[in-house]
């Protein structure tokens, strides 16, 4: 027997014959190759509950030393989303229409057609803004170090988008520039640093995006 200086659990994940590991590999990245970032939103209310369920999951993710530095900040109420809406779009003229965006920058954003509008942030039923905890605090006011916050908070909204998608839900990774103004919206302290904020709902049924192709395994496996 090993021996351990803290708790230890059996653990015996699930295992399953070659095929089916290769079947199940497949249907998950070809479920998940169906995912897009999308720009055109239904105003159509969802079930906070779906949005709990996502954040369930995303907060499943490996983090360092466990300490799961993430806060997500779940919208619903329209004077809240408006004020968002006209925060991120203020930062976002500065932007697009003010010159602050290099022009490389710029270059780059150009197949996506973003503007500095951001109505959909008004009409999706959710906003969910994830927090990044750059440091702890303990109940005596001192700080407790946080380990590979970016690594650990990326993870967990990448399974946050996943598990939306799976619910046949849409979300895009939205990184207003800058987005300080979330903080002082959704009243949050200073050892939390706004992550990504996601307008979350159904598609409208007319949505369109970008006609983009994904890398191929050949460009992605080195
Ligand atoms: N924050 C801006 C610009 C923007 C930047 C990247 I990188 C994108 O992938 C998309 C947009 C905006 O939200 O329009």
């Amino acid at each position: 027997m090993r021996q351990h200086t803290h708790p230890f659990v059996p653990y015996r994940p699930e295992r399953y014959p070659e095929e089916e590991m290769i079947r199940r590999g497949r249907a998950f990245y070809e479920h998940m190759d169906r995912r897009r970032s999308v720009r055109f939103f239904s105003a159509e209310p969802v079930p906070r509950e779906c949005v709990e369920l996502a954040v369930m999951a995303a907060n499943t993710a490996p983090s360092g030393a466990h300490q799961q530095p993430w806060k997500f900040v779940i919208v619903g109420d329209p004077d809240t989303k408006r004020r968002i809406r006209e925060a991120a779009e203020r930062e976002e003229r500065h932007n697009y229409e003010g010159g602050r965006l290099p022009p490389e920058w710029r270059a780059a954003l150009a197949p996506l057609e973003t503007t500095s509008d951001k109505g959909y942030l008004e009409v999706v039923p959710w906003l969910v803004v994830c927090f990044a905890e750059k440091y702890g605090v303990r109940p005596d006011g001192t700080r407790v170090k946080h380990y590979y916050v970016n690594e650990s908070v990326g993870i967990a909204c990448g399974l946050f988008v996943t598990a939306l998608h799976t619910m046949g839900l849409s979300t895009l990774t939205h990184t207003p520039n800058p987005m300080a103004f979330l903080s002082e919206i959704c009243g949050r302290p200073a050892n939390e640093r706004p992550y990504i904020l996601f307008p979350v709902g159904y598609a409208a049924e007319d949505a369109e995006v970008p006609d983009l192709a994904r890398k191929p395994l050949d460009q992605v496996i080195a």
